[in-house]
């Protein structure tokens, strides 16, 4: 069993979603960031960058932060997800990297400027909005021809997911980026996909 902390945001999401594709048995709790229970002393011992997700898996007591090296975790617990060795785990990683240097960081910033704070600072809207139609170009010259991201659909497809479920906060006409939207689409008929977006929070 495997305790996750989380909240209704996308680097949440990314590690409910695996834990369900995985089928792996969890219990969601609640970290409520809008009420600051992210600063909690209790939370802070195995998230000591005060930030979801985090899960300890009591097989073995371990503790990690940090959804990409959670992904990966769950991606070698269970031999699923991620190719064990090869190019095919490097480029795994390779996208699901640029998904954390990338996509998360910058879009979060979208969401922050753009859907939340609107009109307080024209050059930062401008900023990030550029950068997420530039990341939203890459996704889709990366899936030309490709079903999934890295080969077989893998923890590179759902780290990137949840971001790109917020394209209607983000401003982008998913309709310029036929692949992203086809992936999209792909990827939000999976009923796994679909439980771990809607995960219980308890
Ligand atoms: N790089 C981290 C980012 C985690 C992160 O930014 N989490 C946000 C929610 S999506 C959070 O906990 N925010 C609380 C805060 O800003 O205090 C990861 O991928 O796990």
């Amino acid at each position: 069993m495997i305790d996750l902390y989380t909240w209704t945001t996308p680097n949440g999401r990314k590690v409910s979603i695996a834990l369900e594709e995985l089928g792996l048995p969890y219990k969601a709790h609640p970290i409520d960031i809008s009420k600051d229970e992210q600063f909690a002393p209790a939370f802070l011992k195995i998230s000591p960058n005060n930030r979801i997700p985090a899960i300890v898996d009591n097989d073995n007591g371990m503790s990690l932060f940090e959804s990409g090296a959670i992904l990966i975790y769950l991606a070698d617990k269970t031999g699923k997800l991620m190719p064990k060795d090869g190019e095919g785990r490097y480029r795994t990683i390779e996208w699901l990297m640029w998904q954390m240097g990338g996509v998360g960081p910058m879009l979060g910033q979208v969401h922050h400027f753009v859907k939340y704070n609107k009109g307080k600072s024209a050059y930062a809207e401008e900023r990030y909005s550029k950068e997420a139609q530039r990341l939203y170009g890459v996704l889709d010259r990366r899936l030309e021809g490709r079903e999934f991201l890295a080969g077989d659909y893998s923890i590179a497809d759902i780290a990137t997911w949840p971001w790109i479920s917020r394209f209607e906060w983000q401003e982008i006409d998913l309709a310029k980026f036929p692949n992203v939207k086809r992936w999209y689409e792909t990827m939000m008929a999976r009923p796994g996909v679909k439980r771990g977006f809607e995960v219980a929070l308890t």
